[in-house]
This record gives C-alpha cells, structure tokens and sequence, in this order.
C-alpha cells in the first residue's frame, strides 16, 4: 500500500510560520468540508469507518497521533506529528486515529460534503465492498 503525505511549504519569516492551503493545487481535491478533533481522550480511537467516495488530508496541526489505514488486503500505521505534514487518505479506505497527545488537534480537509450515506462502519462489510470493487452487493446476491 503506497502511503502519500504531502509535505506543505511553510511561508516563514521572523514572526513564525504561516502554511496556505489551496484546493487543485496544494491539495488535490476541491476542498467542500473542514472539521477538526481536539480534546480527545487518553486511549480514545476514533474512525473505525471507510468512506465509498470521500477522499481526505489529514493535519495534525498540534500535538500529535497515529493513524491506521486499511485497504482490505495491508495496512499501515502513519505518525502525525508535524504541522505542515498532510495524509492523503483515500475513498475505500478503513481508518482508525488513536495515540492522541493531549493537545492535538487533528484537522481534516474533506472532497464532499458530510453525508451518512458515504459511510461504511462495519469492517466485514468494507472487506465485501473491496472484495466487490466497490460494489455493495455482489452479482450473485442481486441475482437471487
Ligand atoms: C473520517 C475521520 C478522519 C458532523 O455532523 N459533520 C461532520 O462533518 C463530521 C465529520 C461529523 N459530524 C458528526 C457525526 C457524529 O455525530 O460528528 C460526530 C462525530 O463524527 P464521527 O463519529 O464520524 O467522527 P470520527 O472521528 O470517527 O470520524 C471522522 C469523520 O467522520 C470521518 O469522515 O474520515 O474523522
């Protein structure tokens, strides 16, 4: 599985550092959604999902944590730890965040809006889908 973390260029001077990120061109996507995390428990691992078409980056802005990506046949442990380091995370992709320092924020910059639908929360369900190409049902199943 081939990991993508962009690295963003900081524009900095004496006053500190200042990274700008522009949809199509820092980020390749059209950014629809910004949400980020923060205050995130001791232990706590969220996500435990895959998306059929959203496609993500991932910032951790402050602080740091960890995140599992899963594509059905590997996966991966990627640190977060730098402001100016962004994960791609793909559509049909299971993701788990977990390792939170207390002061991260993660950030998230999203392709779609939110929408319930593009979820998939339950794994053996996203190994079906993958197993499937992307379809929720497979061929036999509609045949019957
Ligand atoms: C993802 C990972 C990295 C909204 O109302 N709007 C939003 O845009 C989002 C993202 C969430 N919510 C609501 C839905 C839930 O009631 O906020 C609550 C927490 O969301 P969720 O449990 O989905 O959070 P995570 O941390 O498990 O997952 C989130 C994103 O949902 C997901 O797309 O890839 O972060």
């Amino acid at each position: 599985m081939q990991v993508i973390k962009y690295v963003f260029q900081p524009h900095g001077d004496e006053r500190g550092q200042l990274i700008s990120l522009e949809e199509f061109k820092d980020i390749p996507f059209g950014i629809k959604r910004v949400y980020y995390m923060y205050n995130t428990g001791d232990g706590v691992t969220r996500g435990f999902h895959a998306h059929k078409s959203l496609q993500q980056i991932l910032v951790c802005i402050h602080g740091s944590c960890k995140i599992k990506l899963d594509n059905g046949k590997e996966k991966k442990v990627v640190p977060l730890e730098k402001p100016y380091e962004g994960l791609y995370v793909s559509n049909i992709m299971w993701r788990e965040m977990y390792d939170f320092s207390p002061d991260a924020v993660l950030m998230v910059l999203a392709s779609e809006l939110y929408d319930e639908s593009d979820y998939i929360r339950n794994y053996d369900e996203f190994l079906n889908y993958v197993k499937n190409g992307g379809a929720t049902t497979s061929a036999e199943e509609v045949i019957k």
